[in-house]
């Protein structure tokens, strides 16, 4: 790995000319994503220099994005470096390696070997071929037979990452594993998740696509109801719904020009990887002519959903949906007038498959305004006076399927310098089968026999903060009532406290409700006109604590969760909360092994790493598909401009407004 890591740090930009004049410069900006033909253009030099044959598979590629520094020095017309990733995994060999291409040279810079046990994600198509090796198999086929299941045409065998648990078998060490679940539908187009059939745990070598061994369990019966999805299952729908229509006359309000994006004071770039999805690089705000910087890189990087249910067949259910996944591979092509509202500017990238077959994904983010309500709003009931701002939002967003789930991510800019993160939870929950009567323990009854197990949603934002420059501070800021005495006779006073987080350890945070804590990111170098550093606040929506042991099995994995807020250094390598290759990782990588070192990280340059929870308790009424749940949080100026930046909103034309 380290041959890798050193060639992700080539120098950039490239300054004077190619040494071969017939692989001119790319075009556009170092930050774009990979194009198609550059994919192209990658998958055959790694065939043509012998790694790509048919027994390895492409897990991923990606830009390997310039360091911070190069990308802020880059000028109009400067040549660039264009750098990519393949993670590769040969089958019959059964390891795996990183590749580093360099477009421009049209070359392979590197080819390393990872570490035995270290497994790159799962592809796309492992599920498919997994799920059909299963179902071919006579020995599943007879434990179905056992259990009263003759129609394998109507079984859903659904594959979930081993994870790592210190419980694996001898025969399994070293190998690339999934454990499938089984599901039964009572006709080819039913929602095979009313009927979960949990008494069958299918562990399969994705080496060879094939059951290693078919662990079996006490199950209940299939859940009796049936509950479909689909708008021809759904009698009598309701016919009281008037149009709404959404129109711009005179179109958008933001410009595109490639990746980059521009609207009313906001600039920022556009991006998109396999394994995160959308990523906003260079977000800044024009400040009465003045370009300001808040963000250089804003993402998704991880997240890991820990079910609570502890039974054997069970307590392993802990997917880390980027890591082990990649959503960007499962990101949804959108459509308009469903998916989005108005006029829409879609990002299409492309993607490659584990065979290196590399197709467009059109419409992967949408781009849009939307009306969001007052902006602000005052009256003067001495004088009449009255003025009202209707807020304008811009949204960028994509939506991923994962197996039975959708997240939806959405970052938000808005006309007072806020940003916002959101996620929509929606979908359909995973399920296990109850006796007649039964009232599950780890979980709530939905349906008739259907349980629908407690489990949380964990998000890790990763936030590189350039807050008015590069060199950056955290304050953390809880509200604290005074003690009734001398200093508070009459008990009525708060103070609103700042403490200063200098060190990793003393950066790692929860959240606190009842002191409304936020932290606050400054430039200690940049004062506004008062005298203070400028800041952006980072403030904290919807969010509760792991609920699973800190000696977990899979807090070995996923110890990024142990925190709510972490500051390290700036690190280009350092991408993933729970490092690079969670997929049955043996322990300890990511933001508790980085943070071991507690480096400085005052007034100097930051990623801020926000993690976040939707605790799932769930309801009937989350059955069948789940009502989009949102939580996210919030990164808004704080003496970051001088008064309002949303003064100048213009009132809205009086011909739309109501007198
Ligand atoms: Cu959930």
């Amino acid at each position: 790995m380290a041959q890798a890591t050193d060639a992700r740090q080539q120098p950039f930009p490239r300054n004077g000319t190619t040494s071969d004049e017939s692989t001119p410069a790319p075009s556009g900006h170092p930050l774009d994503p990979l194009t198609g033909a550059e994919l192209a253009q990658i998958v055959q030099i790694l065939r043509s220099s012998g790694h790509l044959d048919d027994d390895v598979r492409i897990a991923s590629i990606n830009l390997i994005e310039p360091e911070k520094h190069a990308v802020e020095a880059l000028r109009p017309g400067d040549d660039f470096e264009r750098n990519a990733l393949a993670i590769l995994l040969d089958r019959m060999q059964q390891a795996a390696y990183e590749a580093v291409v360099d477009l421009l040279r049209r070359s392979l810079t590197s080819v390393t070997k990872l570490p035995s046990g270290i497994q790159p994600a799962i592809m796309l198509d492992e599920f498919g071929e997994c799920e059909q090796a299963v179902l071919r198999s006579p020995i599943f086929q007879a434990a179905l037979a056992k259990r009263g299941v003759t129609d394998i045409d109507l079984v859903m065998v659904e594959p979930w990452t081993a994870g790592m648990y210190g419980s694996e078998l001898p025969e399994e060490n070293g190998l690339r594993r999934m454990r499938a679940l089984c599901f039964v539908r009572s006709e080819s187009r039913d929602n095979g998740y009313a009927r979960p059939l949990d008494s069958l745990v299918i562990v399969v070598d994705l080496y060879k696509m094939e059951i290693i061994r078919i662990e079996e369990y006490p199950g209940n019966p299939l859940p009796p109801e049936s509950s479909n999805w689909a708008h021809e299952y759904i009698p009598n729908p309701r016919t009281d719904l008037k149009p709404v229509e959404i129109t711009q006359p005179e179109g958008a309000s933001f410009t595109v020009e490639g990746n980059q994006v521009r609207w009313q004071k906001w600039k920022f770039r556009v991006g998109f990887t396999s394994r995160e999805g959308l990523v906003l690089h260079t977000i800044a705000y024009d400040d009465d002519g003045v370009e300001r910087p808040i963000l250089h890189r804003a993402s998704i990087c991880e997240m890991v959903v820990p079910y609570g249910d502890p039974r054997e067949q069970y307590y392993r259910k802990n997917a880390f949906d980027i890591g082990e996944y990649g959503l960007g591979t499962l990101a949804n092509s959108l459509t308009l007038g469903c998916d989005c509202l108005g006029v829409i500017h879609y990002f299409d990238f492309p993607l490659v498959d584990s065979h290196g077959k590399v197709t467009p994904l059109k419409n992967a983010v949408c781009l849009h305004e939307e009306d969001y309500g007052i902006l602000w709003k005052h009256t003067d009931w001495r004088t009449g006076q009255s003025e009202v701002r209707r807020s304008r939002r811009l949204s960028v967003s994509f939506i991923a399927t994962v197996g039975n789930y959708e997240y939806g991510f959405y970052w938000y800019l808005y006309q007072d310098g806020s940003i916002q993160c959101e996620i929509k939870l929606t979908g359909i929950m995973n399920t296990t089968a109850l006796a007649p009567g039964e009232t599950p323990a780890y979980g709530v009854e939905i349906a008739p026999q259907l349980n629908a197990p407690f489990h949380q949603h964990i998000f890790a934002a990763r936030l590189v903060t350039t807050v008015d420059g590069n060199n950056n501070s955290v304050y953390e800021v809880n509200t604290l009532g005074i003690p009734t005495g001398p200093e508070n006779p009459h008990g009525n006073a708060f103070v609103a406290q700042e403490t200063l987080l200098a060190t990793e350890k003393e950066a790692q945070r929860r959240v606190n409700s009842p002191s409304a804590r936020f932290w606050r990111v400054v430039n200690p170098s940049k004062k506004n006109r008062l005298g203070r550093p400028v800041g952006y606040r980072l403030v904290p929506g919807e969010n509760c604590a792991p609920m699973v042991q800190p000696d977990a099995a899979v807090m070995r994995r996923a110890g990024f969760i142990a925190n709510h807020l972490w500051v390290t250094p700036y690190s280009a390598q350092e991408r993933y909360a729970a490092g690079e290759y969670p997929n049955q990782h043996p322990a300890g990588d990511g933001l508790p092994l980085w943070t071991k070192a507690n480096r400085n990280v005052e007034n100097t340059e930051l990623t801020l790493w926000y993690v976040f929870a939707h605790n799932h308790v769930p309801r009937m009424e989350d059955w069948p598909v789940m009502p989009a749940a949102m939580l996210g949080f919030q990164f808004r100026p704080d003496g970051f401009f001088e008064r309002s930046p949303a003064m100048d909103v213009p009132p809205p034309p009086s011909k739309t407004c109501c007198h």
